[in-house]
């Protein structure tokens, strides 16, 4: 039957049942869909079941329009290349819109400084943005309707989007990195609540027909009070998929804030010790900083073993039966960055896209593979060709692979996926690590005083920047909580939403909070820490903190390091130089608290928690 169908011209309005037509859909499911549709104007409608039919069809309709290639070498996986100019988040075109501006970003101490926490834009120029930019855009296309759920169908904690769309690249993303189908409708059907997200890849003059784009009137927009995203003319990563940052973590921040819960920009692993016994964490760390890596790690220390919950966006809530706080993955796949990833530093995602994958931007092999910088080298007589269609010569300053490539694979194919990944109340978290990349002056591990202590770690949060946007450099950045790109309200509230965690449900056991840097360099610019498989070692004394224990600890004026001897370095050589690794250089520390007042005073001014400002008092006094 299949064989049959893949032969006729695609059919994209042969719905498999009465539920996936327009005119069946919850009635303000079709009114969304309805508006979107006189607005874009498509030539034709399909709502998405998510079944393999559908999504051999969107393949094919892709493999036709020249978006991607099969990959001979893998199962059911495939090779897009975008336009050179859609090869990242833009920031600089990212909007909260809200009645009040106040609401959506921190007003600056003055009007010479400009904000640096997200952009405002007000409804009336949202419409206007809208109108110059949707009328007609979808013309010849199909809209694609995407009914998907962040977070395993039904749950408590899970919430569920609709997103049209006139990308089937988008179509097929989604598809791995949400869960689409049959069990959305019906619960929709049952008068679920869902996020509105419209999605047009646009139009533009000079655009390719097989990435067709407008990178120059590019924009995305949020609209919290009711729940809407708003994208236009980028196809790619966390412009397109709207159920990754744009909702789970924009739209999600502020539904959190309403109801109580918290949405961040974390990954999420269980790690068992070698008695058997297991903690779930969280740890957030900005784009492309390794998250992946982490949640996925393969340990160096026997008898200890890391499963994976997530590696990107945690739902944190408070559950009355544990105390605690409970964390979900709210998605379904993984959208990783490729470059570096290889079989030695992270052998479980590599696993994870064997098959069933889409690759973004990276270089072809002519086997019919896939290689990037970092990978293991191919095979002697394979010549590779470059994102950009060249043939890959290896000359400095032309990578195989975009920096920001990615792989795009379902969770549930990753060797180490947690036995409770999709548990409806999520998984129970005992501690919080926060981190960056920090060539300089940040020990390798350290552990705030408490809970507020923790949200000024949090808050005080930097890193080099990275590829995953459109930053130039090595530029260290203030990263508050690994968010500053997707606040979906002002970051001053968000503070003193954090902090109202330790009051808000009564009885808590609220996690420790952390702060860890791998990226410590000596003075000749190589790192002081081996990374990847090694970090157990950090985590392992992490969870002995967890349980307790005093004896592994030292004070230092920016919390608590390990003592000298407490972290498990057995078998490993070279020996780190601890001593560097660990230490807390007052000069150094003294400038980064000044440089963390600037920032808060600076850009948050009046909004910034009177609880933050005096943990940032007391940590100047402990360094003076
Ligand atoms: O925002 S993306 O989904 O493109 C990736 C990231 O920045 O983490
Ligand atoms: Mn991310």
């Amino acid at each position: 039957v299949v064989k049959a169908s893949l032969k006729k011209k695609p059919d994209y309005f042969a719905p498999r049942t009465r539920n996936f037509t327009v005119k069946n859909l919850p009635a303000s499911v079709r009114a969304f869909v309805e508006e979107s549709v006189e607005l874009c104007r498509p030539s034709d409608v399909h709502v998405m079941d998510g079944s393999e039919r559908e999504n051999k069809l969107i393949i094919e309709k892709l493999i036709n329009d020249k978006t991607i290639v099969k990959l001979t070498k893998y199962k059911n996986s495939y090779l897009a290349l975008t336009d050179p100019r859609d090869v990242a988040r833009v920031e600089s075109r990212t909007f909260i819109c809200t009645t009040n501006k106040s609401d959506a970003i921190p007003t600056p101490a003055n009007p010479s400084i400009k904000g640096s926490l997200g952009n405002w834009m007000s409804l009336q120029d949202l419409e206007k943005a809208v109108d110059e930019r949707f009328p007609n855009c979808m013309q010849g296309r199909t809209m694609f309707v995407i009914p998907f759920s962040m977070g395993p169908v039904g749950g408590p904690m899970s919430k569920i989007g609709v997103q049209v769309t006139d990308s089937p690249y988008v179509a097929a993303a989604m598809r791995i990195m949400t869960r689409v189908g049959e069990p959305v409708i019906e619960n929709l059907q049952e008068g679920a609540d869902f996020v509105k997200a419209l999605h047009s890849v646009g139009r533009s003059p000079n655009m390719i027909p097989s990435w067709p784009c407008d990178p120059e009137r590019t924009i995305i927009l949020h609209k919290p009070e009711c729940n809407e995203i708003i994208s236009y003319g980028s196809g790619y990563g966390g412009n397109s998929l709207l159920g990754k940052k744009c909702f789970a973590l924009r739209i999600g921040s502020t539904i959190a804030k309403r109801e109580g819960w918290l949405a961040e920009h974390m990954l999420i692993v269980g790690i068992t010790s070698p008695h058997g016994d297991k903690k779930y964490i969280c740890a957030a760390f900005p784009s492309a900083c390794g998250k992946t890596n982490l949640a996925m790690l393969e340990s160096a220390l026997p008898g200890y073993k890391v499963e994976c919950v997530g590696d990107d966006i945690a739902w944190l809530k408070y559950n009355a039966k544990t105390k605690m706080l409970h964390a979900i993955n709210p998605e379904a796949g993984f959208f990783g960055v490729a470059p570096g990833t290889n079989w030695k530093t992270n052998p479980n995602a590599m696993a994870s896209m064997q098959e069933n994958s889409i690759f973004t931007n990276v270089g072809h092999t002519s086997d019919g593979g896939v290689w990037w910088e970092g990978m293991e080298k191919p095979a002697e007589g394979i010549t590779i060709t470059d994102w950009l269609g060249k043939p890959y010569t290896g000359k400095a300053g032309h990578p195989a692979a975009h920096p920001n490539s990615r792989f795009t694979s379902p969770a549930s194919q990753c060797p180490i996926i947690d036995p409770l990944w999709e548990a409806s109340e999520g998984v129970p978290i005992s501690a919080i690590l926060f981190g960056g990349r920090r060539p300089e002056g940040v020990p390798l591990v350290y552990e705030s005083f408490d809970w507020e202590h923790g949200v000024l770690v949090g808050a005080g949060m930097r890193s080099e920047a990275t590829a995953a946007a459109e930053h130039r450099g090595k530029e260290i950045m203030h990263d508050p909580f690994a968010m500053r790109p997707f606040f979906g309200y002002n970051f001053g509230h968000y503070m003193s939403h954090w902090l109202s965690q330790q009051t808000r449900h009564g009885e808590i056991k609220l996690p420790k909070i952390f702060h860890v840097n791998w990226f410590r360099k000596d003075a000749d610019g190589k790192f002081l820490w081996p990374g990847f498989g090694d970090n157990i070692r950090v985590l392992d004394w992490i969870l002995r903190r967890v349980d307790n224990d005093c004896s592994i600890i030292e004070a230092t004026p920016i919390g608590y390091v390990p003592k000298e001897g407490s972290l498990n370095l057995e078998g490993l050589s070279p020996q780190p130089d601890m001593k560097k690794l660990l230490s807390v250089p007052k000069d150094f520390w003294k400038k980064e608290a000044e440089s963390i007042e600037k920032y808060l005073k600076e850009q948050i001014d009046k909004d910034v928690p009177a609880q933050v400002l005096n943990q940032l008092q007391a940590l100047k006094e402990r360094l003076s």
